[in-house]
């Protein structure tokens, strides 16, 4: 299984990396080996989440879910994920099969049931959930914190601590009221889990092991399961009108709903994946997704019974950055999915490759575009592309692309074949153990031992003095080539394929290419194709400035405007003198690239002020015959040696750009403005 992505966006290079291409690298794997695999997916469809971006866009959540959902499950599709089944959460199976699995473990009494006091918004008559509750932030004093964040200050909180709380939906004070939800006990089954994971588990990533060990060791607390909310599946049972299951809740019962509603398609028994001893369940997922997959969703399934297997592994990931920078959503720093296959047709195997050879398996990992650019370029294009591509058009040169026998072997002829033949076990492995980058560098280094080969023995050279030994060193190539073509398909899925097509091979059994000749004397291979190439150096540019220009423009948004300053009286503001003028005369002053100097008609004299805006008005001249206004009573004061006797009056936007203010309609000079 793959964490069901929230279908209120698409997703990105750090989902792929974390979750959806190790997924799909092992699951491709497996089903060369032979195994039976069931390769599960789907959107997740229910959260509060959703229902906010329903209300900011004026439409439903079901518009937002069938939106993200088709998209996302297109591009799932078009990088090559290969899922067996991608449904979703609001589908009538998983609405069926989360509501019996609620309803049994409440039948059986596996639930707690507590009253407690929740915010309610009585002009909506509805509880609301955190994000729904705004108000001041008690640590920085920002207006709109939600009820579980500042975003100001980025201080987590409760509803509880915010200042005058009041409901986002109605603008409402908000009352408190007594509402009833039910509880997994979780500390219950910490036994269980103890002996389970913590003594059963030790060969579990570290970073998954250590995360259980620490919420074991701080003690489990019972967990509501039901949220007052109108988004989502209902809570099935009489008095909880009003209410759904929590999201965590439903969303991993959407693994069991997706195997079932594709098992009545084919007419496979759902339960023989679920339910028999000898089915191992992965689940690849994402650090923040770890409390969820290994504690809660496995203390669901024991309390379930009825002989739910719960996971073999969990390969929890951490996260990946972009340009040395966290991915956000919100901040619209990411490479989405969607948009990379847009502008980069063909190249799902560039992308999956780079996002394997960098996935954060151990630490947070970085993705640059410089080093996507490197990685084709010198790996899969150099080392890859180059072996591949020499090999074949040498076998067309020397034999019309008929593969010679491989025979007259010398020593070190057969410690080649030693070394390749360990490949297979070796990257297989690798995955295996779900060491997707040690397992890909193993790939790229048959390419390396290849590339070698050819150079060590030279047979653009050795061919018109021993024809016979460049037949062995092209039999040899060749079967190097196969071997590449077929334990590259995990992933790099399109290459590989196409490489397979173009070499003629039809068996892709991962167990085969253990063997030393996969292409057999007297078979005759296709025409070289292009499998990579070069990605130019305007790419890369054009994509940071992609990034570059993102970041700009969240810097404008991030812009308010400055504090109030403190409380004036009106006789404060009557010692200032504030009047029009009108311009005169408007220079640059010389040897001061921000200074303007003004000649101002002030209605009874004329002055001369001085004033940094010459940035903004490149054409100071245009400005004669405006009207302007100035503050005639500041001190005097010498700017670059011209005195300017007052000061005029622009306001500063966003930007830092200076504008001049001035009166909507002509004036006489020397009014006065207040
Ligand atoms: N919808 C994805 C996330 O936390 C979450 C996974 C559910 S898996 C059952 O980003
Ligand atoms: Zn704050």
């Amino acid at each position: 299984t793959t964490a069901l992505p929230y279908a209120n966006g698409p997703v990105h290079i750090g989902h792929l990396a974390g979750v959806y291409i190790p997924a799909d690298t092992y699951v491709r794997y497996l089903r060369m080996k032979g195994a039976e695999v069931l390769f599960v997916g789907g959107s997740d469809e229910h959260g509060v989440p959703i229902t906010i971006k329903a209300e900011k866009e004026g439409c439903t959540p079901q518009d937002i879910v069938d939106r993200y959902h088709e998209l996302i499950k297109k591009s799932f599709e078009e990088l090559g994920i290969s899922y067996n089944i991608y449904s979703r959460t609001t589908s009538k199976m998983h609405a069926a099969t989360a509501s019996e699995f609620f309803q049994k473990l409440y039948n059986e009494g596996k639930f707690i049931e507590r009253e407690s006091e929740q915010y309610f918004d009585p002009e909506r008559q509805k509880f609301l959930s955190d994000r729904y509750i705004v108000g001041t932030c008690p640590k920085c004093g920002a207006e709109g914190a939600y009820g579980d964040q500042c975003e100001k200050c980025g201080s987590s909180l409760s509803p509880d601590e915010l200042i005058n709380p009041h409901s986002q939906l109605s603008g409402a004070a908000l009352v408190k009221k007594m509402t009833k939800h039910w509880y997994l006990p979780l500390d219950q089954y910490e036994p269980w889990l103890h002996e389970w994971i913590l003594e059963g588990h030790k060969e579990w990533k570290t970073n998954v092991y250590g995360q259980v060990k620490s919420w074991l060791a701080a003690g489990l607390q019972p967990r509501a399961v039901t949220r007052d909310l109108d988004w989502g599946v209902p809570v099935p049972i009489k008095g909880a009108e009003g209410k759904v299951l929590y999201v965590w809740f439903d969303a991993p019962i959407g693994y069991i709903s997706n195997t079932k509603e594709l098992c009545e398609k084919t007419g496979d028994n759902w339960e023989r994946w679920w339910k028999d001893s000898d089915t191992k369940m992965v689940h690849f997922i994402g650090k923040d997704n770890i409390v969820f997959h290994c504690i809660i969703f496995p203390c669901m399934l024991k309390a379930y019974g009825d002989g739910y297997i719960v996971p073999e592994n969990v390969p929890a990931n951490e996260f990946l950055n972009l340009e040395n920078d966290k991915i956000s959503t919100s901040r619209n720093w990411a490479v989405w999915l969607h948009e990379y296959l847009q502008e980069f047709p063909g190249k799902q195997d560039v992308l999956r490759y780079v996002l394997t050879a960098n996935a954060p398996e151990t630490k947070d990992n970085n993705f640059t575009w410089k080093d996507y650019q490197d990685r084709n370029n010198n790996e899969l294009l150099s080392i890859f592309g180059n072996f591949v591509n020499r090999t074949i058009v040498l076998t067309h040169k020397y034999y019309n692309g008929v593969v010679p026998a491989l025979e007259n072997l010398t020593e070190a002829d057969q410690a080649v074949v030693k070394e390749m033949n360990a490949f297979p076990e070796q990257v297989g492995t690798s995955i295996e153990t779900y060491r997707f980058r040690e397992a890909l560098s193993e790939l790229m280094n048959l390419a390396r031992l290849g590339n070698r080969y050819l150079t060590e023995n030279e047979p653009w050279k050795v061919f018109k003095t021993d024809p016979e030994r460049v037949k062995t060193v092209m039999a040899l190539s060749l079967q190097i080539v196969a071997k590449l073509a077929i334990l590259a398909e995990p992933f790099l899925p399109f290459s590989a394929q196409k490489l397979q097509a173009m070499i003629g091979l039809t068996n892709n059994s991962w167990d085969t290419t253990k063997e030393t000749v996969l292409l057999p004397s007297g078979h005759v291979i296709g025409q070289a194709e292009l499998l990579f190439e070069k990605v130019e150096d305007s790419v890369v540019e054009s994509q940071l400035k992609k990034l570059n220009d993102t970041k700009k423009a969240n810097e404008l948004n991030a812009w308010t405007p400055l504090p109030i300053k403190e409380q004036v009286t009106f006789d404060d503001f009557q010692k200032m003198d504030i009047r029009v003028g009108t311009v005169l005369e408007c220079t640059k002053v010389p040897k001061a690239d921000k200074l303007l100097q003004f000649l101002i008609e002030d209605g009874m004299n004329q002055r001369t002020i001085v004033s940094g805006i010459a940035k903004y008005y490149p054409n100071p001249e245009e400005l004669v015959g405006k009207q302007v206004c100035f503050i005639a009573n500041f001190e005097p004061r010498k700017l670059k040696g011209v005195v300017s006797e007052g000061m005029i009056l622009s306001a500063e936007d966003r930007e830092g750009r200076l504008v001049l203010i001035t009166p909507s309609q002509l004036v006489a000079p020397g009014c006065n403005v207040g």
